[in-house]
């Protein structure tokens, strides 16, 4: 994250950490039940050749480089499902179940550190100008060779499609499953390492999850708004694949 604060992992306690064994550090996601882990696609871009025993997920993490058996909890993978329609050129659909597995067969379990976040009611759309809070161990500067050592966040505002897409900002290439972000002088976004975390956003009275940080241009360069794909347009697809039976828990 650019810009914005440092911030303890309770504030965003549906904050993932998601690690390659070999490569350390690669993503973050968003706890959407005990067992499961929404995150990005683009994470697993190599598709098949991620080897799920390769991959690590942390929760209740606030530094990355250090452990608190306190407040942590580790997994492995039980499944990885990649949008069938992830498109690696455009990144739409750009979105991805992770199910948790750990030794004793439980999932996480809720803790002042560890907590699920709510998915959007069905359909439900903000206007454009409403603020919503991003969390992530990404750069904390586009041109700086390490992740942020503890957690950040900081506030963005929504903009509309229709603004987005025009010719000064992204020229037509944020589809419906996608939406812009930003803040108004551009002084803070998401940036690499941030991909898969979170975009929530409260209303009446909770935090939703809204969107899932996924690409732009740089990080917080003018004009440049951060990509985030729209959660509401998966509930179906969030619930077809997890046998969560509702469609949304808001
Ligand atoms: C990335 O490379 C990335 N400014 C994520 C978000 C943004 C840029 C890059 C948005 O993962």
């Amino acid at each position: 994250i650019v810009g914005g604060s440092f911030t303890p992992i309770e504030s965003h306690p549906w904050v993932a950490a998601i690690f390659h064994k070999r490569y350390g550090f690669l993503c973050g996601g968003t706890l959407i039940s005990p067992c499961w882990v929404l995150t990005a696609a683009h994470c697993f871009s190599d598709g098949e050749d991620t080897k799920l025993t390769h991959l690590a997920i942390h929760l209740g993490k606030s530094a990355i480089n250090e452990t608190d058996a306190r407040s942590e909890q580790g997994f492995t993978v039980e499944k990885l499902i990649m949008h069938e329609k992830y498109d690696d050129d455009n990144f739409n659909n750009d979105i991805a179940l992770i199910k948790l597995k750990s030794k004793n067969g439980g999932c996480a379990v809720k803790s002042a550190s560890v907590r699920v976040a709510c998915l959007p009611p069905l359909h439900t759309k903000l206007p454009a100008g409403f603020t919503c809070s991003i969390a992530g161990f990404g750069k904390e500067r586009s041109s700086a060779f390490q992740f942020s050592q503890y957690l950040k966040h900081a506030e963005v505002k929504l903009m509309s499609n229709a603004e987005c897409n025009k010719e000064l900002y992204y020229e037509n290439r944020i589809t419906d499953n996608m939406f812009c972000a930003a803040s108004p002088d551009w002084s803070t976004d998401a940036c690499k390492g941030d991909s898969g975390g979170p975009l929530v956003c409260e209303a009446s009275g909770r935090m939703f999850l809204f969107g899932v940080v996924s690409w732009g241009e740089g990080c917080a360069l003018k004009n440049k708004p951060g990509v985030y794909t729209e959660v509401t347009n998966y509930n179906k697809w969030i619930a077809e694949n997890t046998g969560l039976s509702e469609y949304t828990n808001g």
